[in-house]
């Protein structure tokens, strides 16, 4: 029978720089034909028990399979477009099983998103041990050379679902082990210093930085009062708020932050004894950060910017590598380590006090195959434990043992969530947890309870030796109170420390974001009481915010203190592989086309990614000459690219504003004879650092190529204020 619609004709996406014969055009089929095999992303998980036995069931009878459309049921189907009516004009009928299905189902796609972090995206991986960690902790998956594998959820704090990924804001980095011994959650952050000294408060601190309660504005962003009303209210925030005012707040990328476990935790070894730790992930590619007017242009252009290069990134096969490393400290009684409390989640061990030791390698190499099984339905929790690792009293981490389970319950629908494909831990399962909503497990038995003489006694428990959540039996004593230890009213050190580790442009751009977040604010008071705690931090820093913000300096200057700068903490200075990096080549039709895709060629060659920006769609050339290009001026903005290669002058001020943007967002520039004009059109001179002209498009990407280390040509940053 012939369909009704009309055919389309499609054209296949096709790698950038990539001639476009490869191109496939695909027709809609107008006859009836048996339909094609499922494809891989179509496949549903492999069905198995709580307990990880898998389920033998034909493939035919699985979700997602087989040749026809049917009902949930597994009824075939004939028509899914049409209601059953009276008449091709009449009333729906109420029998019409299929449509109140098919609505009912869509009806209830949607779960409540996270109350934090709802934004995120996902990557699975392997983490592999260099046997580092063994002398200091007994989990399996440290042991020398074991791969385990892992999924890791990446995602920003305040904005819902749909918000942009470029907001200034903490960015969650969590990760789940599936080692032999049971699931492992490190659930952290990119930034190594939490706004609370207690879990307590998280709901104040959240209920500031969400949008205003009465008109849910603003979207994911502290540039609002209740906000900076909190945060200078309780003090303990300041160190957190003033590295999201620092470029850690505005991520390049997803691959290029670091990540920190925050709180301490405690390692056991296979003699039992104990020593404390701070977890720190890492990135191969350094930690890179977007300029704040970037990060504002992108949330426009490209709100999915953060997921969209992890998914590019890995699907190329430039898989994001991140070291795991320890900071590691004697468990003595007072819990410090060079006067600092260990327990206080606010501040921060500078490495050059306490060296990262690296214990392993985390490799991202998959993309979820379906974001809301996996990437939505991922449950962390920072009391998912194994053998060696455990808590401290850092009252933080025991609010959040309670929430992340409780939250669980009302997002996933129940109790039974760790039976969702992605939560199940690659070992057996032998619990006694029975039934609940979404029960998929299928228990065999009659004795779901210890000791029992019914089920032979089973399960059996495990020794000492084998078994995971054992307590260091630290000794505890004291009067029940509701206060924090004396050392947690020290709120300004950390922050400190921070500050006068960022060299001049990275302070600059702290003092900017400052200016810009509390110009937002509509309350006197609350600016004044923010410039009021910055003069606890630097002086200079409060009277330039306050310059800004046309205020009187409040307060009383900091005392004198000295500070110690921690050079690991700053970004710029250091040189950086530069894999993934995205290299905008400006042409037309003029341009030369062999030395174009001959570049083309070397940029992919290098591990980044050549993107051509032309003034039309389509391709350069014709014949055996031609080159795709990739982005129109149109669709090109700065924000997509490291670096800018200009080999055409177009007479357009598009390309004008590209040059431009490129230029102020510091990026290294590079032109051929041809397109001389274009960067002199933008107002750019070979005078400023980062601007290179070069006889051909090779030698002109050679040129940019070695500014890339650098991340941004910050020698330009003074011809600006950002
Ligand atoms: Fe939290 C989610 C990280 C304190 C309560 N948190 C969540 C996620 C990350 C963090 C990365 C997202 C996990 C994912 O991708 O699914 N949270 C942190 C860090 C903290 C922290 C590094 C401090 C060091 N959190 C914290 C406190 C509480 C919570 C003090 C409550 C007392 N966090 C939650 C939560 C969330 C959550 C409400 C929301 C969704 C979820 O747990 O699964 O339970």
């Amino acid at each position: 029978m012939p369909r009704t619609s009309r055919p389309k004709s499609k054209t296949q996406p096709i790698a950038p720089g990539v001639p476009s014969s490869a191109a496939v055009p695909v027709e809609e089929p107008t006859q009836r034909r048996e339909p094609l095999p499922p494809k891989r992303d179509q496949a549903a998980p492999r069905p198995s028990t709580a307990t990880g036995t898998p389920v033998d069931v034909p493939i035919d009878a699985m979700a997602q399979q087989g040749a026809f459309l049917t009902t949930a049921q597994g009824a075939r189907l004939t028509d899914t477009d049409h209601s059953l009516k009276a008449g091709p004009r009449g009333p729906v009928l109420l029998q019409d099983h299929h449509l109140r299905e098919k609505i009912t189902h869509f009806d209830h796609e949607r779960i409540p998103e996270r109350v934090v972090h709802a934004r995120g995206a996902a990557a699975h991986g392997v983490f592999a041990a260099n046997g580092a960690a063994e002398r200091i902790c007994c989990a399996s998956l440290f042991e020398k050379g074991k791969e385990t594998p892992v999924f890791v959820r990446f995602s920003t704090v305040l904005g819902s679902r749909g918000s942009a990924d470029t907001v200034r804001d903490t960015r969650g980095f969590a990760t789940k082990f599936y080692t032999d011994e049971g699931v492992f959650d490190l659930v952290g952050n990119n930034i190594p210093v939490f706004f609370i000294q207690d879990g307590i408060k998280f709901p104040d601190i959240i209920h500031a930085a969400k949008p205003h309660p009465d008109r849910e504005i603003p979207q994911a962003q502290s540039a609002h009062d209740t906000f900076w009303d909190f945060v200078t209210l309780h003090t303990e925030a300041t160190a957190h708020t003033l590295w999201n005012m620092s470029d850690r707040g505005l991520p390049r990328s997803y691959r290029m932050m670091e990540g920190f476990g925050v709180h301490t935790f405690r390692l056991v070894n296979a003699r039992g004894k104990t020593v404390l730790v701070k977890f720190h992930w890492k990135p191969r590619l350094g930690v890179h950060s977007l300029l704040w007017e970037e990060a504002q242009i992108a949330a426009g252009v490209d709100p999915d910017m953060h997921r969209r290069d992890l998914a590019d990134a890995i699907e190329s096969g430039a898989f994001p590598q991140w070291d795991l490393g320890v900071q590691v400290f004697p468990d003595t009684e007072e819990q410090t380590f060079e006067g600092i409390d260990l327990l206080d989640p606010t501040k921060l061990v500078p490495e050059e006090l306490a060296p990262v030791q690296v214990i392993g390698t985390m490799t991202l190499n998959a993309n979820p195959t379906n974001y809301f099984e996996q990437t939505e339905q991922v449950a962390f929790h920072p009391g998912h434990l194994v053998r060696g690792i455990d808590h401290t009293d850092d009252p933080l981490l025991q609010g959040r043992l309670f929430s992340y389970l409780d939250t669980q319950i009302s997002r996933l629908g129940g109790p039974n969530f760790a039976q969702l494909p992605i939560n199940r831990p690659h070992v057996g399962v032998n619990d006694m947890f029975r039934d609940g909503m979404h029960q998929t497990a299928g228990h065999a038995g009659v004795a779901p309870y210890r000791p029992n003489s019914l089920d032979g006694g089973c399960p059996f428990l495990a020794g000492n030796k084998d078994a995971a959540l054992i307590e260091y039996p630290e000794a505890v004593a004291g009067r029940k109170v509701r206060e924090a230890p004396k050392s947690f009213d020290d709120h300004f050190s950390s922050a400190r420390i921070f500050y006068a580790s960022l060299t001049p442009v990275e302070q600059a751009h702290v003092a900017k974001a400052y200016t810009f977040e509390l110009g937002k604010c509509y309350e006197k008071a609350i600016k004044q009481r923010a410039v009021t705690v910055l003069r606890q931090i630097d002086e200079q820093l409060a009277q330039t915010v306050a310059t800004g913000l046309g205020l009187p300096l409040p307060g009383k200057p900091s005392k004198n203190v000295q500070v110690l700068a921690s050079p690991a903490l700053s970004q710029v200075g250091n040189r950086w592989p530069c894999d993934g990096r995205i290299i905008g080549i400006v042409a037309d039709d003029k341009t030369d086309l062999a030395d174009l895709a001959a570049t083309v060629a070397t940029v992919a060659e290098q591990s980044m990614t050549p993107l051509v920006i032309a003034p039309h769609g389509g391709e350069l050339g014709n014949g055996a000459q031609q080159v795709v290009v990739s982005r129109t001026l149109d669709t090109a903005r700065s924000i997509e690219f490291d670096a800018l290669l200009v080999a055409a002058t177009v007479g357009d001020l598009r390309l004008t504003t590209l040059v431009q943007e490129a230029h102020r967002h510091l990026k290294g520039i590079a032109y051929t004879p041809d397109g001389a004009d274009a960067v002199r059109a933008a107002g750019i001179t070979d005078n400023s650092a980062g601007v290179e002209g070069a006889d051909t498009i090779a030698t002109a990407f050679d040129g940019i190529a070695a500014l890339l280390p650098e991340h941004r040509v910050w020698a330009r940053a003074a011809e600006y204020a950002h």
